[in-house]
């Protein structure tokens, strides 16, 4: 496997950064999850778009500009003959010294590019729909550490990951500090009620794979909307479903032990995983 380490492909055994790296002393940095379908990476700008805004926010220079950065992943695909692949993209600060101040971190930010596999759920879930339980561990807020930046810093879904599991459940549903639904650990959430498919607004990350399904529901002629959702409107709904770029669409069956209508996989959710299944190896950019 060839690793993309700073402007080089290098053998996996030598992709190595420094120990002093501020994305490893202090989960300073940005990264993207981005997958490729038949030669085609799936909403490419998308995510570029997304992780040149995180480390704008950041104050952090990335060595690459846009353009530079998509080829660095295509050269990394070919590299790796991989036609169907998930890429992670990780940006880090750079080396520093032992002091959180950035201003120290006087070498370049280091890029890296690692085209691999991912499954992130066992294959019956998606058939049959998953089961999710709602967490302690509420999502940040956004005063203070915006879940829109998809940055280094992922223990707050990391706590919520290991409380679902310690309770032998797969995913989490995280709330937002006042109690109402945000997202859950690595994926936006879906309801759909009387025809309209709603999704927070608050407290998650802009998926892009959630952009993705609004505008495939849109094109179908289904109701979208934004909202305030509470978890009685998520026990109560016709259906469910989680959307990510490792998960694609994964159908919800039940919520805290509460079935979602019938406990099966909805008909929209099925239509949905079907239109977006048609659309990952045409929207994008090909190599
Ligand atoms: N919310 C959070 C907190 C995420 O991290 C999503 C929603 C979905 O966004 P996209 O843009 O992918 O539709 C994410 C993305 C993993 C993994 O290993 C998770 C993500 C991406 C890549 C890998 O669990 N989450």
């Amino acid at each position: 496997m060839k690793i993309y380490l700073n402007g080089k492909l290098v053998d996996k055994s030598q992709a190595k950064v420094s120990v002093f790296d501020h994305g490893y002393l202090y989960g300073d940095g940005v990264f993207e999850g981005i997958r490729s379908y038949k030669r085609n990476v799936f909403k490419l700008k998308e995510h570029i778009d997304r992780l040149y805004e995180t480390a704008h926010t950041m104050m952090m220079n990335i060595p690459l500009d846009k353009k530079q950065m998509t080829q660095a992943i295509v050269q990394t695909l070919k590299a790796n003959q991989l036609s169907d692949a998930y890429i992670r993209v990780v940006v880090s600060r750079g080396e520093g010294d032992l002091g959180l101040d950035p201003r120290k971190c006087k070498g370049k930010a280091n890029v890296v590019i690692i085209t691999d596999k991912i499954v992130l759920y066992p294959k019956e879930l998606y058939q049959n729909g998953m089961d999710i339980i709602t967490v302690p561990t509420t999502r940040n807020l956004a005063e203070a550490l915006n879940p829109q930046l998809k940055s280094l810093n992922y223990l707050n879904n990391i706590f919520a990951k290991i409380e679902a599991a310690n309770s032998g459940y797969a995913e989490a549903l995280m709330l937002d500090a006042q109690g109402y639904v945000a997202e859950c650990t690595g994926d936006n959430i879906f309801i759909l009620k009387n025809g309209e498919l709603v999704t927070p607004p608050n407290a998650c990350l802009r998926g892009i794979t959630r952009n993705a399904v609004m505008a495939l529901a849109k094109k179908d002629k289904i109701a979208t909307n934004e909202k305030l959702t509470t978890r009685h409107e998520v026990y109560t709904a016709d259906e469910c479903f989680l959307t990510g770029t490792a998960a694609e669409i994964i159908p919800i069956v039940k919520v805290d032990g509460r079935l979602i209508a019938n406990g099966k996989p909805g008909k929209a959710t099925l239509k949905l995983i079907k239109a977006f299944h048609a659309i990952t190896a045409k929207d994008g950019v090909k190599y």
